[in-house]
């Protein structure tokens, strides 16, 4: 560990992932591949300890567990890596815990939102997330760590 990384408090890193999301690499692996959300923690895991990071990775199938996990989120961490699956496209009210957490939110997906379905085109909390990372696989889940480390620069 570098004097820089020494001096800088460690970085508390909250990852959300919302419904089915579980199912990965269980089901459908023609539309999301076979890596499934414990391999994808593990790189995440992986790429933070680099930097002493610190992770917590979650998943439900609930919106409002979402909801309040985003509201609790204040205090206990720095930044919030978000992949709210399918409630990216409908849920007004994790746009709202977004907006009112006041922590930099990363909105993140494994495919490319802007390239599938028109449906999946609009983002509703696009607007209060510091910025959105799309279409990458996993390695949307490791670009995140890295934009979490940067966030306060950006
Ligand atoms: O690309 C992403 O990360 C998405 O957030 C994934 C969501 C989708 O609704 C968003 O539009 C984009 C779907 C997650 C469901 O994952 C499954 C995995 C395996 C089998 C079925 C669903």
């Amino acid at each position: 560990m570098n004097l820089k990384r020494k001096l800088q408090a460690m970085i508390r890193i909250l990852f959300l992932n919302g419904p089915n999301l579980n199912l990965l690499g269980k089901r459908e692996p023609e539309v999301y591949g076979r890596t499934t959300l414990a391999d994808i923690e593990a790189k995440v895991r992986e790429r933070a300890k680099k930097s002493g990071a610190e992770v917590d990775f979650r998943q439900t199938n609930l919106e409002g567990e979402l909801v309040s996990w985003i509201q609790q989120a204040k205090g206990q961490f720095d930044v919030i890596v978000l992949n709210a699956a399918a409630y990216t496209h409908t849920s007004i009210a994790l746009r709202d815990a977004i907006s009112a957490v006041e922590l930099p939110t990363i909105e993140v997906h494994l495919s490319n939102i802007h390239a599938r379905e028109e449906f999946r085109h609009k983002s509703l909390i696009a607007p209060v997330c510091r910025g959105q990372i799309t279409g990458f696989g996993f390695n949307s889940y490791v670009l995140a760590v890295e934009a979490a480390l940067n966030v306060n620069e950006s």
